[in-house]
């Protein structure tokens, strides 16, 4: 009999029912026996619950389903002690719980206050559901603090964005927000010491109480910068801080010491700042969690080899510290050996700040992919496991609903079946046009983290086989299912636009779905070319040669109009598979007809031929871009070491004129350090006479050059931000 009762087991929690239960996270194990109507009438016995669970079921038992007939729902925790047979079946994991359901009775007992509300929100998310199941579920979240970390660089979320975010984490077990937008100036430089607005402050005041209402650790985090000072004024700053964001509510907060330079990157320094702020403050609240650090090496990459940075931390912070670690660059996916690494180095689980589906180093493409890639073993080696998401709010819940299904159950993840269930969490009605949306717009394209997504996966076969036949000049055996593709493109992005089910993921994602219509567009125009050619109708290929071309127009103007940030401007859609598949079509058939019909036709080539000229390793992966005759870097985010004799600079195509030069680093002090030279062999180098307007040094080039390069003509190594470097070419 127990034999049986475990093969049945066995199969419902690995293979069967178990996983049609429409709950995100997808629970420990459960045992479902059958499925019934989902009953419709209850009787409630509540025991223990804390005001949050007792607010979640009173919204939903409301009086016309509460009664004296139907289920009897009991609710409480182990300390309860009812129905004692349960007991121990409840998991010992904090945030546990068990649910059973059989002969019209339903029971949920919580390891603990949070594994109560995490029962009940798996007992609603059940009854929302047309049947309801019968049997058991035993349900614990794998890592202790799940979330998400407002890290980005950029324009901030709003309050409205914020209080969505926190009832999300609260549906999905999320258990963690850690507050620390890089761009507030009272989390950062120049107003860490000063206190919040008071409108700030009430906006702050009511996230925290909504973090509460859903069982979310609002982590305050501040990021003191450049600015620090290792003395008694600015550690006094800092308590003070900390003691105006208690009284708002905060009871858990961070410390950040990334992409800075300087005096602040004293391990030494920060760990004892730390242990100051973990002496005269965590200990003395009584009530505030363990602190949380970002520290400056905070990847493997830039851990100095013999720096004893990481090591320094590892033993003098005091062991209840959290350390953050963001893998093994920047920008990385988590590993069992990234976890090796790192752990053995700080002496604790690190606690891991991912970065993904952040977008603020890639800001024109949207990240809408699955979430995959991280090691389905690590979860006793990480302390926490957080995402830095998109400016886009909305639009990065399709990764964190992955993340939260990820961190609560890491071995029964599956990134392909989390995402479905995603869209159709944030787009009910639109799921299906969302989802091809979505399945082209997933990779960042080249950028300097070397990161890059998959995307348009169950297309690029087949895109793949149509140029090859096309380049062949053979019948193209999938026209019609790339054409199918195109179609569909085009009809996702009218339903998209004209969808309700989401007003605000679709004022975010916008501009994007009116470029991808575009594109669809212009690959049914590109088809249109071939089925012309084929036909030698040459009428009809110039027409649709010539529409392809004013469809590129436009998405040229969206490029240049919408979405216009400092860093990578413009709206960019389908970039790995569909964009390049069209363009190369074009190019093709295009010169195809000239050939054979002897005309003329413009073929532009539309890429970039200059090239990034640099030995600083950090830059290598650096994207330049040409817009509108001015060639420009891409400035990276973080701060960049330059040694003696570094460079960095462009290297221009043959025959191109360079006119104006100007760049920003900061600080400028460096400027006292760095040569601007140009060289027409990349041998021979002469310095440019440079002046410097509101920090931007600018020159004038009088003469024919092919390299252009800022040079460290110091002995030491310059730590400095790159704010803007451009060439305008004549
Ligand atoms: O990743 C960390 C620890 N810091 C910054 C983030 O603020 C930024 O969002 C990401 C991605 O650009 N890179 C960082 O270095």
């Amino acid at each position: 009999m127990k034999l049986l009762l475990s093969g049945l087991f066995f199969l419902t929690t690995c293979f069967g029912i178990a996983q049609d239960l429409a709950i995100n996270p997808t629970p420990q194990q459960s045992v479902i026996s059958n499925y019934i109507d989902t009953p419709t009438q209850f009787k409630l016995k509540i025991k223990t619950v804390d005001k949050t669970t007792q607010n979640l079921l009173s919204n939903f038992f409301d009086e016309e389903i509460i009664g004296r007939k139907g289920y009897t729902v009991t609710v409480g925790d182990v300390n309860d002690r009812f129905h004692r047979k349960f007991l121990k079946k409840v998991p010992q994991h904090a945030e546990g719980y068990f649910i059973n359901s059989s002969n019209k009775k339903i029971t949920v007992i919580g390891r603990d206050a949070r594994g109560t509300y995490y029962g009940v929100r798996t007992l609603l998310a059940l009854l929302s559901s047309d049947k309801f199941p019968q049997g058991e579920i035993i349900d614990y979240p794998d890592v202790v603090a799940r979330g998400v970390v407002e890290g980005f660089y950029g324009t901030p979320w709003s309050f409205e964005h914020r209080m969505r975010q926190i009832d999300f984490y609260g549906e999905n077990k999320l258990n963690t927000y850690i507050y620390g937008p890089k761009d507030d100036p009272y989390h950062s430089s120049p107003n860490w010491r000063k206190p919040y607005p008071s409108e700030e402050a009430d906006q702050l005041k009511k996230l925290i109480d909504r973090a509460e209402l859903n069982h979310v650790d609002f982590v305050w985090a501040i990021h003191p910068r450049k600015d620090i000072k290792w003395n008694n004024d600015d550690r006094n700053a800092l308590l003070h801080k900390f003691e105006l964001m208690y009284d708002l509510g905060v009871r858990s907060y961070a410390i950040f010491f990334d992409d800075i330079s300087g005096e602040g990157t004293n391990p030494t320094q920060q760990a004892e700042l730390l242990n100051f702020l973990h002496n005269r403050f965590i200990t003395v609240k009584k009530d505030v969690k363990p602190l949380i650090m970002c520290p400056t090496e905070y990847n493997k990459g830039w851990s100095k080899p013999d720096g004893g940075y990481l090591e320094t931390l590892g033993k003098e912070l005091d062991p209840s510290i959290r350390i953050m670690w963001t893998g093994n660059t920047v920008v990385s996916d988590i590993d069992q050996e990234t976890m090796d690494w790192i752990n053995a180095k700080i002496q604790r689980e690190a606690f891991i700040w991912w970065n993904f589906p952040v977008s603020d180093y890639v800001r024109n493409h949207l990240l809408l992919g699955p979430t995959y890639g991280n090691g389905k073993d690590i979860a006793d080696d990480v302390s926490g496991f957080v995402a830095n998401p998109m400016e886009h709010a909305e639009a990065s819940k399709i990764a964190i609903y992955g993340v939260a299904d990820y961190t609560w159950n890491m071995a029964a993840y599956q990134p392909e079946k989390n995402w479905l269930k995603a869209l159709n969490v944030v787009m009910p009605e639109s799921h299906k046009a969302l989802e091809i949306f979505a399945s082209h717009n997933s990779d960042l394209g080249p950028n300097g983290h070397k990161y890059r997504r998959n995307e348009s996966v169950n297309f690029a076969p087949k895109a793949d086989a149509f140029l090859r036949d096309l380049e062949a000049n053979q019948n193209i055996e999938n026209f019609e299912t790339v054409q199918k593709e195109f179609q569909a493109m085009v009809e996702a992005s009218y339903i998209l636009l004209n969808s309700k089910d989401n007003p605000v993921l679709l004022d975010e994602i916008r501009p994007w779905v009116k470029q991808f219509q575009l594109l669809g567009q212009s690959g049914l125009a590109m088809l249109n070319m071939y089925t012309a050619l084929q036909d030698k109708q040459t009428d009809a290929f110039e027409r649709s040669y010539q529409a392809l071309k004013a469809i590129k127009a436009k998405m040229y103007a969206i490029d240049r109009t919408e979405n216009q940030n400092p860093y990578q401007p413009g709206i960019k859609t389908g970039t790995l598979v569909v964009s390049p598949l069209i363009d190369k079509g074009f190019l093709y058939l295009t010169k195809a007809y000239n050939q054979a019909f002897d005309k003329h036709l413009e073929v532009d080539a539309n890429y970039n031929p200059h090239l990034l000229f640099t030995n600083i390793e950090q830059l290598k992966n650096q994207p330049i871009t040409l817009r509108d005759r001015t060639l420009a870097l891409n400035p990276p985010l973080e701060v960049i070491s330059i040694a003696p004799h570094e460079y960095i600079g462009f290297e221009l195509l043959d025959d191109t004129h360079a006119h104006k030069i100007a760049y920003k680093l900061a600080p400028a002090k460096v400027y006292e350090h760095l040569t601007l030279e140009v060289s027409s062999n990349g041998t021979e180098w002469t310095s440019l006479k440079t002046e410097v307007k509101e920090d931007v040094v600018k020159a004038s080039v009088n003469s024919e050059v092919k390299f252009i390069r800022i040079i460290n003509t110091s002995a030491g190594i310059e730590e400095t931000k790159l704010e803007h470097f451009t060439v305008a070419l004549k």
